[in-house]
């Protein structure tokens, strides 16, 4: 690559692809594949009380302000919005990051800018960067495989191995469930951080793992626990937060990292809360002690399948960690995958039983997916197996298969996979209730615990239990009664406990404001059987743009 011959003084524009995304089109949007992480892939089948949210392209956000070029970035832009930036930016380089799905989107994109602003350099990032042959795709300049800071600072000039700047990173907004979007209040939502990008462990599947280098292989923004201190106590100051939400698909991995990280928490006196993803061998090189010390408050975990042979899940009993967790007031987000080598018609659904059996909090479905850059495609490619003829906005987990599964057909993948969702939420009920359940558990635990660090994190997360919560629970009772007695109990049985612990407090809020959440969550049931759907808003944010 020749860097671009204005090097800092080029106006750079990065964008993600545009929306609508929650309809069909054909550009690859897809109405099963909303810009909405949990309604997307985890709580799909919890109708009204599904938690839905955006969140933003931090892939961009982060390379915006590691540069010192002006650089504008346009995240959800409509396709006019695209245009009418890209013809009046006069950029010199136009920047787009995508993931494969949504390729059609970038061959739109490459396709205006070259119309409307013939000169920019035009240049696609992110996963999207994985397909082979993308360059006979796209009508792009450069095409960006693996990190982005290191390869955008290169093509400016500027020193690639310059400490990485953390933007502000709200970690999720518009968030609503039963109805209602809750007040934000600054600080009420946690921050994101990216500590890393990659991850070592190389499972065969795993994208992110093979797009930042495969197996024993990822890439640190962030070496130590002191530099992770020092960007956690700034957002702390600056955005009024108390919880982070550690984007690094295993954060516990690096344990000298992490434990560093306790260290300064606790000599500074640190009662934070953090939301990290792990895999099962990485929490066991933790003590539960010290994995509450941490403030480690919800975990994303891939359980994948018991019979599967991950090295990531050797020698672990998942079901026993998943307990352990939840009395130690830990949130678990338990990640299954729908349709790997061994499954068949006849043994899909005890597997399925037995995933959610695990009584996880939220739990996510994704069907065993060959995607370009990964040990599983090149296997599936060498074997034969890909389908030729699927779309690839229609590979993205939630739908059907894209390539030859030994024992269960394309169609069949998609039913199993909606039966995992359905049958999650038939016997655990709605996500909400069951992180209530799992947080009065931590409470109960640490509400005396000698520690006023670890005292403090607990009051704090149980805050909202004692009034908004607790209306939140009654009406969820009310509104399964009939449909789901058997979760509707478990429901009343814990809004007791909740009563029996916090008094008339809880208890007035859950008859003041439990029949108000009854009707709205009634009236948001009916909007969506309207077909009603959220998209998320354009935002344009500019850097360095006085020079510009
Ligand atoms: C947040 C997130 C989302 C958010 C959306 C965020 C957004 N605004 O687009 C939500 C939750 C909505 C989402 C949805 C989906 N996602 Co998603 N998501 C992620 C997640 C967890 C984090 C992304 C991130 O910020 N990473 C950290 C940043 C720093 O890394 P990065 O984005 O890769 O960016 C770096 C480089 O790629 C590069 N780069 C990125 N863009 C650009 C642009 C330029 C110009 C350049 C030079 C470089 C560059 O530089 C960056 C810094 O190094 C990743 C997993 C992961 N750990 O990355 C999955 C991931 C990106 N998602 C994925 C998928 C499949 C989906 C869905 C299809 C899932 C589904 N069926 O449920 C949907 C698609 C929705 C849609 N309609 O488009 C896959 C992509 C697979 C692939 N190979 O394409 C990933 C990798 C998860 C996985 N392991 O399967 N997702
Ligand atoms: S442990 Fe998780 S993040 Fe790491 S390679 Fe395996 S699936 Fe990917």
């Amino acid at each position: 690559m020749n860097p671009h011959p204005k090097g800092v003084r080029a106006r750079v524009l990065l964008s993600s692809v545009f929306g609508p995304y929650a309809q069909d089109d054909e550009f690859g949007s897809r109405a099963i594949n909303p810009m909405e992480l949990y309604q997307n892939q985890v709580t799909r089948a919890q109708g009204p009380f599904s938690l839905r949210m955006f969140h933003r392209s931090w892939g961009i956000m982060m390379i915006q302000e590691n540069i010192s070029a002006p650089c504008t970035v346009l995240d959800f832009p409509t396709r006019e919005a695209f245009e009418r930036e890209v013809s009046t930016g006069r950029y010199d380089i136009v920047g787009i990051s995508s993931i494969i799905t949504n390729v059609g989107k970038v061959r739109e994109m490459c396709r205006v800018t070259r119309r409307i602003s013939p000169d920019s350099a035009i240049v696609v990032g992110g996963h999207v960067a994985a397909i082979p042959g993308l360059e006979h795709l796209i009508d792009a300049d450069q095409i960006v495989r693996g990190e982005g800071i290191s390869w955008m600072r290169r093509y400016l000039g500027e020193d690639e191995n310059a400490p990485i700047r953390h933007p502000h990173i709200v970690s999720g907004f518009g968030v609503r469930s039963m109805g209602i979007q809750p007040p934000q209040r600054p600080g009420s939502t946690a921050a994101t951080i990216i500590p890393s990008v990659g991850c070592p462990m190389g499972c065969n599947f795993c994208t992110t793992s093979s797009f930042f280098g495969g197996k024993g292989k990822f890439v640190n923004f962030y070496e130590t626990g002191d530099e992770l201190f020092e960007v956690m106590s700034e957002m702390e100051s600056s955005m009024k937060v108390r919880s982070f939400f550690m984007m690094d698909e295993n954060f516990l991995l690096q344990r000298n990292r992490a434990m560093q990280l306790l260290g300064r928490m606790k000599e500074n006196g640190k009662s934070w809360a953090l939301y990290v993803f792990s895999s099962a061998n990485a929490i066991r090189k933790y003590t539960m002690e010290e994995l509450v010390e941490l403030g480690v408050s919800w975990v994303w975990l891939g359980l994948e399948s018991s019979q599967s042979s991950y090295a990531k899940l050797s020698g672990s009993n998942t079901q026993e960690l998943a307990k352990e967790l939840h009395r130690h007031g830990i949130k678990l987000l338990g990640s299954t995958i729908v349709g790997l080598e061994h499954h068949t018609p006849e043994n899909i659904r005890e597997e399925i039983e037995e995933a959610v059996a695990h009584e996880t909090d939220f739990h996510q479905f994704m069907l065993y997916t060959p995607v370009p850059g990964t040990p599983l495609y090149a296997e599936m490619a060498e074997q034969g197996r890909l389908l030729e003829d699927v779309d690839p906005a229609d590979i993205h987990g939630q739908y059907k298969f894209n390539f030859q599964h030994a024992a269960i057909s394309r169609d069949d993948s998609k039913k199993f996979l909606d039966w995992a969702f359905l049958r999650d939420f038939e016997r655990n009920g709605p996500s909400l209730f069951r992180i209530c359940r799992t947080t009065l558990e931590g409470w109960k635990r640490y509400k005396n615990h000698p520690d006023p660090r670890i005292r403090e994190r607990f009051q704090w997360e149980v805050r909202q239990l004692k009034e908004a919560y607790s209306a939140c629970l009654w009406a969820m009772e009310r509104r399964l009664r009939k449909t789901n007695e058997a979760v509707s109990e478990q429901i009343h049985t814990l809004r007791r406990e909740i009563g029996k612990e916090f008094g008339l407090l809880s208890r007035m809020a859950a008859s003041l404001l439990g029949p108000v959440l009854l009707w709205t969550t009634r009236r948001e049931e009916k909007r969506l059987a309207r077909g009603f759907v959220y998209e998320p808003p354009t935002i344009l944010e500019r850097r360095n743009w006085s020079q510009a």
